[in-house]
């Protein structure tokens, strides 16, 4: 397999800065000698160019950076698109979680383009399900779920060209919802797990449960790093306690790898500044291995 691997050094779609600087983490804590050890080829794009945000914020501060955010969107479509075209494997290394609406449409795109059905495993402590009229905050990472499924900003709305059925979506690892999220999420019709259906059914029920629900040709997985516990990731920029455990995290992405219908991964909010001596980089990469096919034995 070819993993095309894509950096995406913005941290615009948050008000707690830092999830720029993943992407470099990650590669230091050894992203390609690990997919390469598992027999895979990895092809590194490169970062995206991203303005410093003291040049942009000016202009964009008051609409919080929804013009750059969409044009790296709308690049990151582009770069999935032809590394799927290609045949490739796409990865995405964030970055805000934001970005994920740009990966997603390109995805979206290779399924309008190829007539497979694509689903989303979505693993996050937040349901990023805002819309500019529920969000408090404004920050577009905490709405990109919610444009993928077309309620949004109508510049991250347009770009996606794949109409998604909520029943091929499913939020796993859910502990922190705002207040007016949490009608969203039940009015969405997607499925969804929260951290209670996890400790009472265990994480092996939910995950199996999910696939089984998603019927799609593809899937497409986009993990938070925050859904992990703070004592395994704490380098992530809206920890909340209660997460994945270390083996939990892992075991989310053995099933998945097992699946078989994995077409694209998303890492996002890793904040190196927020780390400790980079345990959450080099946790990072034990998860991308166990997502591309990594087994104990
Ligand atoms: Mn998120």
């Amino acid at each position: 397999m070819i993993v095309d691997v894509f950096g995406a050094p913005s941290d615009l779609g948050a008000n707690i800065r830092g999830a720029n600087m993943g992407p470099a983490a990650i590669r230091i804590a050894g992203l390609h000698e690990g997919i390469r050890r598992l027999g895979h080829t990895a092809i590194d794009h490169g970062d995206l160019a991203v303005d410093a945000r003291e040049q942009i914020a000016e202009e964009q501060q008051k609409v919080n950076y929804l013009p750059t955010i969409a044009k790296l969107c709308s690049q990151l479509s582009d770069m999935f698109y032809l590394s799927k075209k290609d045949g490739n494997l796409p990865l995405l290394l964030g970055g805000d979680h934001s970005l994920s609406i740009g990966s997603i449409a390109g995805m979206g795109r290779h399924a309008v383009e190829t007539g497979k059905s694509l689903g989303i495993i979505w693993v996050d402590a937040h349901a990023d399900m805002n819309t500019p009229q529920s969000s408090q905050t404004q920050n577009i990472h905490g709405m990109p779920l919610a444009a993928i499924l077309g309620d949004g900003h109508p510049d991250l709305t347009q770009m996606q060209r794949y109409p998604f059925d909520p029943k091929n979506v499913a939020l796993i690892g859910l502990r922190d919802i705002d207040g007016p999220e949490k009608d969203l999420i039940k009015k969405s019709g997607i499925h969804f797990y929260t951290m209670r259906e996890v400790d009472e059914k265990s994480l092996f029920a939910v995950i199996k449960d999910a696939l089984g629900k998603i019927k799609t040709d593809m899937l497409h997985v986009s993990f938070d790093m925050d859904a992990v516990d703070p004592l395994y990731a704490p380098g992530v920029s809206t920890a909340v306690t209660g997460g994945l455990s270390y083996r939990e995290a892992h075991l989310i992405l053995e099933v998945l790898a097992d699946d078989g219908r994995v077409a694209g991964a998303d890492f996002m909010e890793l904040n190196p500044i927020m780390d400790h001596q980079h345990k959450t980089a080099r946790f990072c990469v034990e998860l991308v291995q166990s997502l591309m096919g990594k087994s104990i034995v």
